[in-house]
């Protein structure tokens, strides 16, 4: 055995004296951890221990720490049940809301009371990036923690039940079932819905209704999707699924459960059609609220081919929204159906707020993408700019103080691994995010790790802190510096002076991707001319 000095010996005995007395627990738990790596071969047999890099000694700690905690609670199982009772997890998704709310500011006019003080609660994460800007291979990064660059899905179409990189991995929901804790979901939390093989994750459904729509086309012109409409329509917000749903939940949270509980609440708006009761549309003023900036010379310095991965897809050109004169009113439901969905987070929030789980739940509130509206002449979602890729993410609860926001990079992929963190559960191999629990501690912790967002295969988006790098399948690069142009007006990957930037931010491109898995693609379905 090598000689350990220092820290490294204190940790060498301590492991030395944990495997000694718990040698089943010891070993199994290291299995998921270090199963991959020949370096733990002498840790596998149980007879022998040294210690290699940091962030290997790192895994053990953790490892052995773990499994101290669970050996000492099997032998005490009274002190356990005194002193940590697992926190319940409430997860709340909201479908394609971009960075327009109180908390984030991406319009001076957003109205969202509810997740705004939310935020003021815990940690706002400000730069936080889906890992696909699509709803279904989005919601699949998130559920699996693996990113598209693994799972191969880039366009919706597979299911996660149907994608073979996933055919072992379980779901977070599954992860914590397995973990002690009952099961809830209702909405929209994956794509396609938690049935086939993922059926046993959930242990109660809180339903997955659908909102009204109306029979003919109530704003859009008539040859567009019929998906692509909007207006002040049904009359009553009880008649709205997403209502329905918070009430669903509201309820199923003022009882008594037996275990801990992990929540999944997924609402539909903002997600065309933008249908949401008048009151809704009331809050704002059409005529005055403010148009995003649309410059059509802001696409002049964009790689020829970038339009290749846009133009896709059911939402209308931006030339077809200003044709029709639609801007003014599409915004207006896009903000309205943002304050409906902030009303139906209320009715979720308050109702845990006066329920027996109060204080021992944790929140984290999720959108699965971003949305243009108009922004370098696009809508809706698929591109590798900030509009498509940032999203609100927000954790709150015990042990998370409320504080600044934080402006590291934080992605989607992270949220699995930092609940189960968060919870105490064991740590699982197959998880690519990173846990956020340092920036969660304190926002101002440096995280070297970027932001990773793909799009179709081949096109991934690098964002740090301060930096944006989009680099394209035929390897055409964009280059943004957030400091100085949140916009991401100006291109500056041809201009001099960049190359270390360029360099340093390449360096996290993914270098082996999965093809694209497709089943039925919409991309297959539908192109544009
Ligand atoms: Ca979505
Ligand atoms: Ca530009």
């Amino acid at each position: 055995m090598l000689v350990a000095r220092g820290a490294a010996k204190e940790f060498n005995d301590a492991a030395l004296e944990v495997m000694k007395k718990y040698p089943e627990i010891i070993i199994n738990d290291l299995h998921g951890v270090v199963k991959d790596s020949s370096l733990f071969d002498s840790w596998r047999k149980g007879n022998d221990v040294h210690f290699y890099k940091e962030e290997e000694q790192k895994l053990l700690g953790e490892a052995v720490a773990t499994s101290v905690r669970k050996a000492l609670a099997a032998e005490s199982p009274q002190d356990e049940e005194e002193n940590t009772v697992p926190p319940n997890v409430l997860m709340i998704c909201i479908d394609d809301l971009n960075d327009w709310t109180g908390f984030l500011g991406g319009h001076p006019g957003a109205l969202t009371p509810h997740m705004d003080a939310l935020a003021k609660r815990g940690r706002n994460f400000a730069n936080a990036h889906c890992t696909v800007p699509v709803c279904s291979c989005s919601r699949v990064s998130v559920m699996s923690g693996v990113a598209a660059t693994r799972h191969g899905s880039y366009e919706i179409g597979p299911s996660y039940q149907q994608l073979p990189a996933l055919k072992e991995i379980p779901t977070i929901q599954q992860y914590f079932k397995d973990h002690g804790y009952l099961t809830l979901a209702g909405g929209k939390v994956l794509h396609q819905d938690f049935n086939g093989r993922l059926a046993g994750a959930i242990d109660r459904s809180l339903g997955r209704k659908r909102s009204p729509r109306t029979k003919k086309p109530m704003s859009r012109p008539a040859d567009w999707s019929a998906a692509w409409d909007w207006g002040a329509y049904p009359e009553k917000d009880a008649e709205m699924a997403d209502v329905q749903l918070a009430k669903n939940a509201a309820k199923a949270l003022q009882e008594d459960f037996e275990k801990p509980f992990f929540m999944s609440v997924g609402f539909f708006r903002p997600h065309v059609p933008l249908f949401v009761p008048p009151k809704w549309f009331e809050l704002y003023d059409a005529k005055t609220l403010r148009l995003p900036q649309t410059p059509k010379s802001d696409l002049d310095d964009l790689p020829k081919n970038f339009l290749g991965i846009n133009d896709y897809a059911l939402a209308p050109t931006h030339a077809e929204v200003i044709e029709h004169g639609k801007q003014r009113s599409l915004t207006h439901a896009y903000l309205a159906s943002v304050s409906f969905v902030d009303h139906c987070v209320g009715i979720v929030l308050e109702a845990l707020k006066s329920s027996p789980h109060a204080e021992n739940t944790l929140i984290v509130l999720w959108s699965d993408h971003g949305f243009h509206l108009g922004e370098k002449q696009h809508w809706a979602k698929r591109t590798l700019w900030e509009e498509s890729t940032k999203v609100p993410l927000l954790f709150v609860g015990p042990g998370i103080n409320p504080g600044e926001a934080c402006q590291e990079p934080a992605s989607l992929l992270d949220i699995y691994p930092t609940l189960v963190k968060l919870c105490d559960l064991p740590a699982s191999s197959h998880l690519e995010g990173v846990s956020l629990l340092p920036q969660l501690r304190d926002a101002a912790t440096p995280r070297k790790e970027p932001a990773i967002t793909s799009s179709y295969f081949g096109n991934h988006s690098i964002r740090s802190r301060d930096w944006r790098l989009i680099s394209y399948e035929d390897g055409a690069k964009e280059l943004y510096d957030h400091r100085t142009d949140s916009d991401e007006f100006h291109n500056l990957a041809n201009e001099p002076g960049h190359k270390d930037t360029l360099e340093d931010l390449s360096k996290w491109l993914p270098k082996k991707a999965a093809p694209e898995f497709k089943a039925k693609s919409e991309r297959a379905r539908v192109r544009k001319k």
